[in-house]
Formats: C-alpha cells, sequence, structure tokens
C-alpha cells in the first residue's frame, strides 16, 4: 500500500513537471540570417492572433469540471482520453463563422496581420486536410474549411496571414508529442508523427492557402538541428518569403517571440521580434474568462512593445459558434480608433531613444521622435531629457504647435492639456540625429506627477544582486513576468538608484516586493538624501512559477529634497541572511 502510494505520488510529481517543462518552453533565438524579407512584419506592429479549435467547443468545462485557466489545455490537464476529446467535434459547428468580419475586426482595429491555430496541441486540422481524417470538414458537421475563406479575406483587407502550428505536441496522435495518459512515450516514434503528420500538414498549409506572411511554429521536440533546418528549406522550397517563429527551435527561426505574455526588460536591438498577449487571460474561449484588457491597457501595452522596437501580436479566442467575443470586438474597435489618429507613431516605428519618463514612453523615425504620454505633470511641461535641440513640436492629433523651452538637462515641451486618455501623441521634428538609448541614465523624479517609479530596470546591483524576470501564473498556464532586483542576501548585495530629483520638496518612499513568509523579518537599510532608513520585510507568498506571487506595498520613508539635483539611493540587506525579497519597484510620491 506504502509503495503503490509513493508510485502515484511520484508519477504525479513527473506529470507537474512534464507539464511545467512543456509549458515554460518559449525558444527565443533565432537565425543569423533570417529571411530577408521581413521588413513588413517589422513595420507592421499590431497583429491579430486567434486561437480557435475543439476547445472553443468545451471552453474549459468538461463533463460538468470547470477547469479555469488556458481552455486549450483542457484536454491535457484533465488527462482526457483522445477518443473522448476527439467526440466534441460531432457538436462542433460554428455556423456563426463569417470570414469577412473577422478580416474587418482586425482591420478597423489597425492590426497588419492575423495568425491563426491551423492545428493546436489537441491535434485537430481546422481546415481541409488529406493527411488526417481529424479536421473540420471530415470530423464536424460544418464540412467546411473556415481557413480558405479566411485566408482569402484577409488579403483582401490587405492583411499578411499566417497560421499557427503546433508541429512537436500533438495529444490526438500515439506518436505525437505529450499525451502520455494515453500513449506509452517509451513507444513513441516522433520522426514517424513529423513524417506522417506534422511536416504533410504544414506543406498543405503552404500549398494550398495562398501567399502566406508566416508560420507561427510553437513548443518544438524531437527534431535535431538539421532536421529543423530541413523543415525551414521545405518551407522555403514552396513559399521563400514566409517568415518562420523563433520557436521552431534549434535558434533557425526569422523573428523572435517572447514568453507568452513577456515584453523583454530593454529594447533588443535591430532583429524582427514580437511580443504576445491574449486579450483576456485563456488564448482559446473560455466561459469564465472576462478579464479583458481594456482599450486604454492595449493603447498602452501596444505602446510599451513598440517603444522597444517590436511588435505585439494580441490573441483572441472565438467561441464554437464562430464569434468574437463581445468586448474583444468592442475594445479592440476602439483602439483602432486611436490608431487612425496616432498610427504614423506606432506603423514603422524604430524603439524610442529616451528612456521611460514619468509621463510616458517615445518611438522614433529617422528625423521624428514621438512622446506618448500617459501622465501629463501638473505643470504641462513634458521634460526630455539630453535631447537639447529640435525643429518644431505637435500634437499628432491636431498638429496644433507647442513651445518649447530650454530645460535643466534637456528640452521641455508645453502640453496644455491630454487630449487622449490611452494615450497623447507629440511628434518633434528633430534637428540632428539623436544619441543612443541610454538604459542607465538617471530616473527623473518629480512632484509633478502623482507618484515616480524606479523599476527594478533602473537598478545598479552590486555583489550578488541581479535583476531577473520572474514568470508566475494566477490561473494554469495565463504567464505573468515581473522585472525584479534580487539575490539581496547579504549587505555586500545591493543596489544603487540613480534619481534626478527636478521639483524640491517632500518624498514618501515606498518598496514594492515579494517576500515568502518564511523568510519575512529580516532587516534591509535604504540610504537616502544623507540619511539611513531601516525597515523589517513583511510577508507575501511563496515563489512558485505555477502560483500568483503576491507584492505589497511598504512605506519606510518620508525625506525632505531640499534642492533639485542628482540622488542616489542605496539599499541593501543589513545583515548576512537569505533572500531579502524581489524588489519590483521603489516609489517616491511627492507629498503635495
Ligand atoms: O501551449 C501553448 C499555448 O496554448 C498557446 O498556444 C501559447 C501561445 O503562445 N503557446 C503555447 C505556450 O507557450
Amino acid at each position: 500500500m506504502k509503495q503503490l502510494l509513493i508510485i502515484l505520488l511520484l508519477t504525479q510529481f513527473i506529470f507537474i513537471k512534464t507539464n511545467a517543462q512543456e509549458t515554460e518552453r518559449w525558444d527565443k533565438e533565432v537565425s543569423a540570417t533570417p529571411n530577408p524579407s521581413q521588413q513588413w512584419f517589422k513595420d507592421a506592429k499590431f497583429g491579430m492572433f486567434i486561437h480557435w479549435g475543439l476547445f472553443a467547443q468545451a471552453g474549459g468545462v468538461w463533463q460538468g469540471k470547470d477547469y479555469y485557466g488556458i481552455s486549450e489545455w483542457m484536454m491535457n490537464r484533465g488527462k482526457i482520453p483522445a477518443v473522448n476529446y476527439a467526440e466534441l467535434a460531432k457538436k462542433f459547428n460554428p455556423t456563426k463563422f463569417n470570414a469577412k468580419e473577422w478580416a474587418q475586426l482586425a482591420k478597423d482595429a489597425g492590426m497588419k496581420y492575423m495568425v491563426i491555430t491551423a492545428k493546436h496541441h489537441e491535434g485537430f486540422a481546422m481546415f481541409d486536410s488529406k493527411v488526417s481524417d481529424f479536421n473540420i470538414v471530415k470530423a464536424t458537421p460544418y464540412h467546411q474549411d473556415p481557413m480558405k475563406s479566411l485566408a482569402q479575406a484577409v488579403r483582401d483587407a490587405g492583411l499578411h496571414f499566417g497560421f499557427y502550428y503546433s508541429q512537436y505536441l500533438d495529444w490526438h496522435e500515439p506518436n505525437g508529442g505529450g499525451n502520455r495518459w494515453d500513449f506509452n512515450e517509451a513507444k513513441k516514434d516522433y520522426q514517424a508523427y513529423y513524417r506522417t503528420k506534422s511536416i504533410p500538414q504544414i506543406k498543405e498549409l503552404l500549398n494550398n492557402y495562398g501567399s502566406l506572411g508566416l508560420i507561427w511554429f510553437d513548443m518544438p521536440g524531437g527534431l535535431s538541428k538539421e532536421e529543423t533546418q530541413k523543415l525551414i528549406d521545405d518551407v522555403r522550397k514552396i513559399q521563400p518569403g514566409c517568415l518562420i517563429s523563433s520557436r521552431v527551435g534549434n535558434g533557425l527561426g526569422d523573428f523572435k517571440d517572447y514568453g507568452d505574455g513577456e515584453i523583454p526588460a530593454t529594447a533588443p536591438g535591430d532583429g524582427a521580434w514580437e511580443a504576445l498577449f491574449t486579450h483576456n487571460d485563456s488564448w482559446g474561449y473560455s466561459k469564465f474568462d472576462y478579464n479583458f484588457k481594456t482599450p486604454k491597457e492595449i493603447v498602452r501595452l501596444l505602446t510599451t512593445v513598440s517603444s522597444k522596437g517590436g511588435n505585439l501580436i494580441l490573441n483572441v479566442g472565438p467561441d464554437s459558434t464562430g464569434q468574437m467575443p463581445e468586448y474583444s470586438v468592442k475594445y479592440l474597435r476602439l483602439v483602432g480608433k486611436w490608431l487612425k489618429v496616432n498610427g504614423e507613431a506606432i506603423y514603422g516605428t524604430t524603439a524610442g531613444f529616451i528612456n521611460p519618463q514619468p509621463w510616458g514612453l517615445t518611438t522614433s523615425k529617422p528625423d521624428k521622435l514621438y512622446l506618448h504620454v500617459f501622465e501629463r505633470p501638473k505643470d504641462g511641461l513634458i521634460f526630455i531629457p539630453g535631447l537639447y535641440q529640435i525643429k518644431k513640436a505637435y500634437l499628432l492629433a491636431n498638429k496644433q504647435p507647442l513651445a518649447f523651452v530650454k530645460a535643466n538637462g534637456g528640452i521641455s515641451i508645453k502640453l496644455p492639456y491630454l487630449i487622449d486618455p490611452y494615450n497623447t501623441v507629440i511628434a518633434v521634428d528633430l534637428k540632428s540625429k539623436p544619441i543612443s538609448l541610454n538604459v542607465d541614465a538617471p530616473v527623473t523624479v518629480s512632484n509633478q506627477y502623482t507618484n515616480n517609479a524606479l523599476d527594478a530596470i533602473n537598478a545598479h546591483p552590486s555583489g550578488k544582486a541581479q535583476i531577473k524576470s520572474i514568470t508566475y501564473s494566477h490561473y494554469f498556464g495565463d504567464w505573468k513576468h515581473t522585472l525584479c532586483l534580487v539575490e539581496m542576501a547579504t549587505p555586500e548585495d545591493g543596489a544603487i538608484f540613480l534619481a534626478n530629483i527636478t521639483t524640491p520638496g517632500d518624498y514618501k518612499v515606498t518598496l514594492e516586493y515579494a517576500c515568502p513568509p518564511a523568510l519575512a523579518g529580516q532587516e534591509g537599510v535604504m540610504n537616502l538624501n544623507g540619511k539611513n532608513y531601516q525597515f523589517a520585510t513583511l510577508a507575501t507568498s511563496d515563489y512558485e512559477s505555477h502560483k500568483p506571487l503576491l507584492f505589497i506595498k511598504q512605506t519606510i520613508a518620508i525625506t525632505t529634497i531640499l534642492k533639485a539635483g542628482l540622488y542616489r539611493l542605496n539599499i541593501h540587506p543589513l545583515h548576512n541572511g537569505n533572500e531579502l525579497f524581489k524588489l519590483k519597484t521603489i516609489w517616491l510620491e511627492p507629498v503635495n
């Protein structure tokens, strides 16, 4: 009995581990010689991702059991036998699907490309496949190929069209990756899977749906570098211009995809890349998930990604009738309205060369800088550090010229009012080629804002302290990523933050961090403005990637700044011990 229990526990552990590994496998390396036809992708900035499959029929519910989290993983989480899961196809009848409406929605949203799941991990082909009968034409009462009309409608709307294809995970097939509840891992022949289903279906997609902008591979496995290269050569032979996502594996893709819901900490450079988010928290349609990002959140997300030089591909999950979620339709159209007016500051831009400022972010074009103002300072002066000469500045929305003055260490542009609550864009005509982005520059702090953030990315760590992206989730698979200052365990493991405090006055200092209960109570010290401030940490939550990570805000000081200027804030543990905390932000809140 005892032995049985141990075996049971061990199997559970192996399953949990395997799931974790599979879910977190985000191949980000790209080829040193990527496909040269990628300029359209770099300029596009905004795309629509669609996860559609049999999981939309279930919506996260299987035999009365509710699966919160990413709905397209329900089969795996419930260890649902492939034969039973396949029954979903018998009811899948998306009679409300209208290719032109979907294409129009993407266009209205200001998106420039669309990528849809041709086959997700469940193994079901959403297209007419001669390779496997487990497809929408043969196995459902719908008996039509929605991908044919969609590919056409999207191209007719002037957008690029691409397919997502899960090349390794296939829970329907004995030789496919991932299904160990039906099929014996030891007997799997991955090469046979690639030979008989994956590669032939990829060829069908390339041969039968016209010109593809890209193929979005996901979660590689089972192929060597040479075999991956052969797959890429096959793609190139059929469609030389078709781009390939980095998740083809083995560092051979054309453009880099970050992790699900992840934005790189700083601008990664010149290569083509994409940040991928879903509109709510699930990729596939989920009956429970109403955590839709608001239009303002989407505009700011798109701006954040553009300010680092990448694309945002935003996912929507249509239901089994073929309808898009109500709030996706409504909010995406509002984003489109903003882009109609302000698109010049997003499409075709490269990363902004000014660090994030308390008012917002920047994007750039050869002779232009775009200031994306999220918060207007009380005095209306948008301070741009390090920029000394400009030709003119104007509101992008109505071309109204704006006055500017030389300020201490840069230029200040007078913004009379915020014209757009999502993001007010100021266009700046430059006089000379700008200097390059400097992430180490001091952070501007002033009493003209409700709060000022010194984020982990602004830290200059010392000793063993380091800046790290921490990954965690709320429900299953809805990954979140937060950049934190970590590994501060001795007084030598600390960090300095440089703040350019432009307005004297009182500032309240608040730390925002996560700290496991078992480690809470350790002491730290912060030095600012000539004084040491001690504190003891408070408990939040343990850190596990499959659990929520909770952050707390703890005020540790008030300081009076008498003179504007450069200040150093130094923080570190008071004694030797365990990791003090995972520090996300130090807030400097003006006391007005
Ligand atoms: O497992 C999939 C998940 O279902 C979804 O398709 C995402 C989108 O990037 N990709 C995988 C996880 O990274």
